[in-house]
């Protein structure tokens, strides 16, 4: 392929249908940078988009908005030989420590500038061959049991497969009791702390084995893989891992101390896509059971996470739900749906979205220019 060169440095606002709220915050509205690259074929010029997937404050992780547009434009822009393949990205801003989700919104519009320009879409690029892939709802904390309840109903009436429950201190037995009575044994149920408790927790961790749960995503800090290592051998729950998984080195190093018995794999968490399959990869081969995490995405991240969703070694059910999950207007023409209980694979060149451009254009807050004429 061509290569892409970066266009455009786009800051949207987007307000959330609901407010959500996990152990590190409530949201109710996101601000998401955007970034446009253009492939050129035959005298035709294919722009490709990209999502970073950084939060407005630094509480998922380091990475934040005005952190991540500073990164693209002061650091990562003079960095790139452009026009520069996809598959070049990573390897031009190694030099650059963290921020992975900043690299990854570079390598995601280029990679989709390029397979636009080829006609080519990323499930083929990827070589999956699912059509659909199962889609699950993470439901945040709630002000009492009854709203929850109400929230999870609610969801399972909109046919998602997999119920996912946000969890913090003093918010966790109770809550998870409540709805796995109110969902009944066959629902798949599973819990995400993002990070809240410490070591010193695990006890009481363990009592969550009593509601057959698929997995506790992420209880303890970002860095105590040890811990997450001692509470697999202590909790008959499977200990799933996110924010603690940044590269393929930590995969292997977390999978090898038995701190990561399944794996949430975000893109933006581990610096794109490419980097994604190939922790994907090591996955499948070492037999760790690996899920499509969400950042709260537009339809141009929820695309691009349905094609990724269906390789093989997706063998739970992701955070992959309806754009009007969390968006009254997506700013792409056909939003991500769930129809019968899955997403669609997009099947159009690269991503596979339409922009719509002028819904795009009211949302949006700044544009910077990063084309050099
Ligand atoms: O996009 O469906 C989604 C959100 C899924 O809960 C979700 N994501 O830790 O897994 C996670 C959280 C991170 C985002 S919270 C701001
Ligand atoms: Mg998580």
């Amino acid at each position: 392929m061509t290569g892409a060169r970066l266009a455009e440095l786009r800051e949207i606002a987007l307000p959330l249908v609901a407010p959500f709220q996990t152990s590190f915050g409530t949201q109710s509205s996101r601000r998401i940078l955007l970034l446009r690259a253009e492939a050129e074929q035959d005298g035709t010029t294919f722009d490709g988009w990209g999502e970073c997937v950084a939060g407005d404050e630094p509480t998922y992780s380091a990475e934040y908005v005005d952190a991540a547009a500073l990164t693209i434009t002061t650091q990562i822009l003079p960095r790139l030989e452009q026009p520069v393949a996809a598959s070049d990205v990573a390897g031009e801003l190694a030099a650059i420590r963290g921020h992975p989700m900043a690299k990854a919104a570079v390598e995601m519009a280029v990679l989709d500038a390029e397979l636009r320009a080829v006609g080519r879409s990323f499930a083929e690029f990827l070589g999956v061959t699912r059509s659909r892939v199962p889609s699950g709802v993470s439901v945040g904390i709630h002000g009492s049991i009854g709203e929850l309840l109400d929230a999870v109903g609610g969801y399972l009436a909109d046919g998602y497969v997999r119920i996912k429950l946000k969890i913090e201190p003093g918010w966790d037995l109770e809550p998870v009791a409540a709805v796995r009575r109110l969902v009944g044994p066959g629902v798949p149920l599973q819990v995400d702390a993002n990070a809240a408790y410490t070591r010193t927790d695990i006890d009481h961790l363990c009592r969550l084995d009593e509601f057959d749960l698929l997995l506790v995503e992420q209880p303890l800090a970002e860095d105590d893989l040890l811990g997450h290592a001692m509470l697999a051998g202590a909790a008959a729950t499977p200990v799933c891992l996110d924010e603690s998984i940044t590269s393929v080195t930590v995969a292997e190093d977390a999978i090898e101390l038995g701190a990561c018995e399944v794996l949430n794999l975000k893109p933006g968490r581990v610096g794109g896509y490419l980097a994604a399959r190939s922790i994907h990869d090591l996955c499948l081969a070492r037999g760790v059971p690996v899920w499509c995490g969400g950042m709260l995405e537009t339809g141009v991240g929820r695309a691009a996470n349905a094609a990724l969703a269906a390789l093989d070694g997706f063998t739970l059910t992701g955070d992959l739900s309806a754009s009007r999950r969390f968006w009254a207007q997506d700013i792409v023409r056909e939003p991500i749906d769930v129809v019968d209980g899955h997403v669609s694979v997009p099947d159009g060149p690269g991503f596979g979205f339409e922009i719509d451009g002028g819904f795009l254009d009211s949302v949006t807050t700044r544009v910077t220019d990063l084309s050099d004429d």
